[in-house]
């Protein structure tokens, strides 16, 4: 069997707050359609791909941030996405606001799903690395409160066997971790697929805008060439309402090169023939996990989050 993949990725321009959810699957149907044109078969989308980026903003009450949460799979405003795509036979990874009913209350997360070719759902993920603040930080013209609106995700970084080979999926904030990475690449993932809305302005720090930038495509070209795998990375871009937010949406061949990056900062598809067996002499030498990795010496990783406190030497 051919592991030889045409695989898209639909990066999104800004989504206004004024903007409906149905104007934003539209812009996206035209992107599958674009991407199946190319002759692609999955194609990844943003995080939070239906809706403004409304963490920046600060409401009090449920009642006034449900509006941007969906509920159930497909959820209303995703059925003209889901149908589209499974009457192309065009897979797709997709970013919302998910709101559930579980354990007997409500709760709501950052996630993204992986919709098989047939329109089936092949796997969900829901956002761990969580950046940000509950509260606001009012030093800022905007916030980025995901703390505020999302629980942590529950489900692990897990990998999901699809007709084009195995996923592994992450949003955002995720990609700056090594950890999320090698946790799915330690269970086969052959590709890594993400979606991302990463502000312009660093509120934290005045950082130089480059940064911002060259961060994003750090992390992803190291998570490609550590793991021996594919990266699939898609942003939402642009200023939505006068909140700027980078591009850079790129496939990156597991060698670590981003062989497809998209120019601008408006809706825009690229596109790569990609070879799954690219990465496996990567697999098999410098990142041969079994051979290689010493795990006597990485027991601090999952003991402690931050760095241990030491007495300063006299
Ligand atoms: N949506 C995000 O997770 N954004 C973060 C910003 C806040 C740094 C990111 O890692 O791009």
């Amino acid at each position: 069997m051919s592991r030889k993949h045409v695989i898209a990725v639909g990066q999104l321009g800004p989504i206004m707050l004024a903007e409906s959810k149905a104007e934003a699957v539209d812009r996206m149907i035209a992107m599958l359609r674009e991407a199946h044109a190319q002759g692609a078969v999955w194609i990844v989308f943003p995080e939070l791909a239906l809706t403004t980026f409304f963490p920046r903003y600060i409401y009090e009450t449920p009642e006034e941030y449900d509006r941007f949460f969906e509920e159930g799979l497909p959820s209303p405003a995703m059925r003209p996405l889901f149908a589209e795509a499974a009457r192309l036979g065009v897979g797709f990874y997709l970013g919302y606001a998910e709101k559930v009913a579980e354990g007997g209350r409500m709760r709501r997360f950052n996630t993204s799903i992986l919709v098989d070719r047939d329109g089936t759902v092949a796997g969900k993920y829901r956002k761990v690395h969580l950046p940000g603040t509950s509260e606001p930080v009012l030093k800022a013209d905007f916030e980025h409160l995901e703390k505020r609106y999302f629980e942590v995700g529950d489900l692990g970084f897990n990998t999901f066997d699809t007709s084009i080979g195995r996923i592994g999926m992450c949003i955002c904030n995720d990609r700056r971790w090594p950890e999320t990475f090698r946790v799915m690449a330690l269970q086969g993932a052959e590709m890594f697929m993400l979606g991302y809305n990463t502000p312009t302005r660093n509120i934290h720090h005045p950082e130089p805008a480059h940064l911002r930038e060259f961060h994003h495509r750090l992390s992803i070209e190291a998570a490609a060439y550590q793991n021996g795998a594919w990266v699939f990375a898609s942003a939402k871009c642009g200023a939505e309402d006068g909140f700027a937010m980078i591009g850079g949406s790129a496939i990156v061949a597991p060698t670590g090169e981003s062989v497809a990056r998209t120019a601008g900062e408006a809706d825009e598809v690229i596109c790569h023939n990609c070879d799954l067996g690219l990465g496996d002499y990567i697999r098999r030498t410098v990142f041969d996990f079994g051979r290689h990795r010493r795990i006597e010496h990485y027991g601090l990783i999952t003991a402690t989050t931050g760095v241990i406190e030491r007495e300063a030497a006299k």
